[in-house]
């Protein structure tokens, strides 16, 4: 991705598209205050930063509206340029005509994340700070909130910034022994940069490890609910999330595409996801319905794996349950079995199924508070998100490489490999740890990153 032109004045709406009480509209750079001027009905020149101003924008003699005005001076500002916020009427009329004015006035439309990028550039946020704004906004329960949170407030990069602070410190005493090669002289202690590199893999390695929960905080936990026809996995649905989200009958084969909705519980996001009953059929929907509902398991991180109490015997159930587990369950899910429609058998005769699951009546609500303490449980365990979790994809996969990199640089040592080359292993590892913070960066690596972002941010 080419970048427009860093020294632009950017204009965007900053809230939402469409109506609303108000609207934002942003304009940062180094002509903002000049063209507020311009198109302001109060001469700001005097106005300090931080300041809020009441006034109406004008478009020749004609009053677009009656806005009210903040002012950021550089460099005490978000994108540390100058900044003016307009709150005004979030009409999309005048949102338009706003944005057109703006832009007439020479101010040019921002693209996607295009005041975040200018924070970076500017040495407000570190990248991965500047990452955590997007995650931040999207967070939809108080576990994404946190860490996301967390991130932005530099929790993370302070670890990873640390770590590679040290290191650094090794590679310049190594590059200086070369130096001083023909002497032989070692200023960098190996026994310290063994225990170094030891403290560095432990922490990249439980950071790695972290991802696998930091991921489903983020974006929810995947819970898929399978079973045969008819078990109840539709009901169980409408029951977890209170409502009439998916058509139950009593003919088998009623659910056929997959049914996914969400909800909050213990400030986690679950998933759910109703599937089609697995049965072999001859009917061509219902088959690409049971193919949909295996590609959904494999994707879950928890399984719910539903049975009809009702005339299906304790030892034909766990013979299912075993061969569910061997054919369909990898190391890294969770499964838990429920017996349903409690309601219409003899619970306390069913002795051989107690401790391998939970007896539910989907249609009365049974037991569905004890399932979801369950479920809330079964993640917590995992971890908590009081630690420093990695909830992103390009800091996990760049996690996995320095994870490598440290291994290559102890089996050099190990292998007692002469200064410079060690110090060329290092330094990989120090430029990838660099790439999460942004210390290191490329044009192609910041055009990735900003594309994801909304405009406006
Ligand atoms: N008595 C009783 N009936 C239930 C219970 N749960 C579901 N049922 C009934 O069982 C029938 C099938 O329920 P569904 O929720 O549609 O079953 P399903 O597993 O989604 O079925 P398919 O979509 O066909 O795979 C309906 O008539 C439900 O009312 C329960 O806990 N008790
Ligand atoms: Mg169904």
């Amino acid at each position: 991705m080419k970048f427009q032109n860093p020294e632009d004045t950017i204009c965007a709406l900053s809230t939402p598209q469409g109506m609303g009480a108000i609207a934002v509209i942003r304009l940062s750079g180094s002509d903002t205050f000049k063209i507020i001027n311009e198109v302001f009905s109060r001469d700001i020149t005097e106005i300090p930063s931080h300041k809020v101003i009441f006034g109406t924008i004008k478009d020749g003699e004609e009053i677009i509206d009656e806005i009210v005005l903040s002012i950021y001076r550089n460099p005490n500002s978000f994108t540390g340029e100058d900044i003016a916020e307009i709150s005004c009427h979030g009409s999309t009329y005048i949102q338009e005509r706003i944005l057109n004015l703006l832009i007439n006035k020479g101010a040019r439309l921002a693209g996607p994340g295009e005041f975040s990028l200018r924070a970076f550039l500017n040495g407000k946020m570190d990248l991965s700070q500047t990452e955590a704004i997007a995650d931040l906004i999207s967070s939809r329960s108080k576990a994404a909130h946190k860490v996301a949170m967390n991130q932005m407030r530099g929790g993370f990069s302070q670890e990873i910034s640390a770590l590679r602070q040290e290191l650094l410190n090794f590679a310049s005493l190594i590059e200086l022994e070369l130096d001083f090669s023909e002497e032989d002289v070692e200023f960098a202690d190996r026994k310290e940069l063994t225990d170094l590199l030891d403290k560095i893999d432990k922490k990249v390695n439980s950071l790695v490890a972290s991802f696998q929960y930091g991921n489903v905080l983020k974006s929810g936990v995947p819970v898929a609910i399978v079973g045969a026809p008819n078990a109840g996995k539709s009901t169980l649905l409408n029951a977890l999330l209170n409502e009439d989200r998916a058509i139950v009958s009593d003919i088998a084969g009623t659910t056929r595409d997959t049914v996914e909705d969400t909800i909050v519980l213990d400030g986690i996001e679950f998933r759910f996801i109703d599937t089609a009953g697995i049965r072999d059929t001859k009917d061509s929907i219902e088959t690409e319905g049971i193919r949909k509902a295996f590609e959904k398991i494999k994707k879950a991180r928890i399984i719910l794996l539903l049975f009809d109490l009702e005339g299906v015997r304790d030892d034909e159930i766990i013979e299912q349950i075993s061969l569910f587990e061997k054919k369909s369950v990898q190391e890294d899910q969770e499964l838990i079995c429920l017996f349903n429609k409690s309601d219409k058998v003899k619970v306390d005769d069913r002795v051989n199924l107690k401790d391998i699951g939970l007896f539910i009546s989907a249609k009365k609500g049974e037991e569905i508070d004890d399932l979801k303490k369950i479920l809330v449980s079964r993640v917590k365990s995992v971890s908590s998100y009081d630690d420093t979790v990695v909830t992103n994809v390009r800091h996990h996969e760049i996690l996995k490489k320095v994870a490598a990199s440290i291994q290559k640089v102890k089996d050099g040592m190990d292998q007692q490999i002469t200064g410079d080359l060690l110090a060329m292993d290092i330094r990989e590892t120090l430029n990838l740890l660099g790439e999460i913070t942004g210390e290191i960066t490329t044009d192609d690596l910041l055009g990735n990153i900003f594309a994801n972002f909304c405009i406006g941010k």
